[in-house]
């Protein structure tokens, strides 16, 4: 009989990935959009529907989301990101569906946790962001992953400016959603893959749109440094890790003094980080009984 694996499913504004997980190797993987409009149930029906094609391989699940998980409940912190409505019992309703233990995470902080164990931040005290269709974080230092009270922590995306200045949350000027906003605006559209496509096809406005979202979030990465002390800032997420935003990134920072300059590195687990950061969480806690230390 062979060995069984973890399943791991990782639920976020714009895309489902369902992955079969062994270590640190994703063995098969199946994405499909995020049904952004129709609910809890519909996003259960959905998860049971591409895992059943697994049954029996595995024995324990990990499920990551965008949004705030506190025990085995998920809600909303930005509902522009994706509308949860209340706060909902998500881990009871996913290990009813698919009868197995599973760990519940948020998706950034599962994917700081991957990046840690496996990926660009080996070893290291690291802040991890999702430059994705919100902004999402994770931090794990002294070899620990920080959630912090309610599990709050790393959640930069949700960050505000000066009191005195407009009351928008800091994802809602420079994630995916917003360059999509700002490319339909250019009739560029309709996402933010279409902006760097008008971008690398020599569109200014487009091009404007990619600076502007960088040089924000360099800018957030720099308080970051200036707070935390990361040895490394690792940037996923679709938006994060298409090509020249990285690099954007650190046109940004280079004229900071070395001490208070963020080390930006790519997500080498790229897209999948997420899931093998809570695959390795749900092998450790199989029967799901311990809180994430
Ligand atoms: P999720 O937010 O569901 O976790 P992603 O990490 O894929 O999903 O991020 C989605 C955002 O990234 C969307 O705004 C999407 O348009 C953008 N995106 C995804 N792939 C690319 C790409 N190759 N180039 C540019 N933008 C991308
Ligand atoms: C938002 C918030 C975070 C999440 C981040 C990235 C919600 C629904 N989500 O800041 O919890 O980690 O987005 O999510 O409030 P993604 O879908 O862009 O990957």
């Amino acid at each position: 009989m062979t060995r069984p694996l973890t399943l791991a499913i990782d639920l976020g504004g714009t895309k489902l990935l369902a992955a079969l997980v062994d270590g640190a190797n994703v063995v098969e993987r199946i994405e499909a959009p995020t049904d952004r409009d129709a609910g809890p149930k519909a996003w259960l029906a959905q998860i049971a529907d591409l895992s059943s094609r697994w049954v029996g391989r595995f024995d324990h699940a990990g499920m990551t989301v965008t949004g705030l998980v506190q025990g085995g409940f998920w809600s909303s912190l930005n509902p522009e990101t994706l509308a949860i409505p209340g706060r909902f019992a998500w881990l009871e309703a996913v290990e009813g569906v698919l009868r197995v233990p599973v760990t519940l995470l948020n998706d950034a902080q599962a994917a700081a946790w991957g990046e840690f164990c496996y990926g660009a931040g080996r070893g290291k005290d690291i802040a991890f962001l999702t430059i994705s269709t919100g902004v999402g974080g994770g931090i794990v230092f002294n070899g620990r992953l920080v959630q912090g009270r309610d599990g709050v922590a790393g959640h930069f995306g949700q960050a505000l400016a000066m009191p005195d200045g407009p009351a928008e949350r800091f994802e809602d000027g420079a994630a995916g959603r917003w360059m999509a906003a700002q490319g339909r605006a250019l009739g560029v559209g309709p996402d933010a893959q279409a902006v760097f496509a008008a971008a690398a096809a020599g569109h200014a406005g487009a091009e404007q749109i990619l600076q502007v979202s960088a040089r924000r979030v360099a800018r957030l990465c720099h308080n970051l440094q200036l707070m935390f002390a990361p040895e490394a800032t690792v940037i996923g997420g679709g938006v994060g890790l298409a090509p020249g935003y990285l690099d954007r990134l650190i046109g940004n920072v280079e004229n900071l003094q070395p001490s208070v300059r963020p080390n930006f590195v790519r997500a080498e687990l790229g897209k999948d980080a997420g899931v093998i950061g809570v695959a390795d969480l749900s092998r450790k806690n199989p029967s799901n009984r311990e809180e994430i230390k």
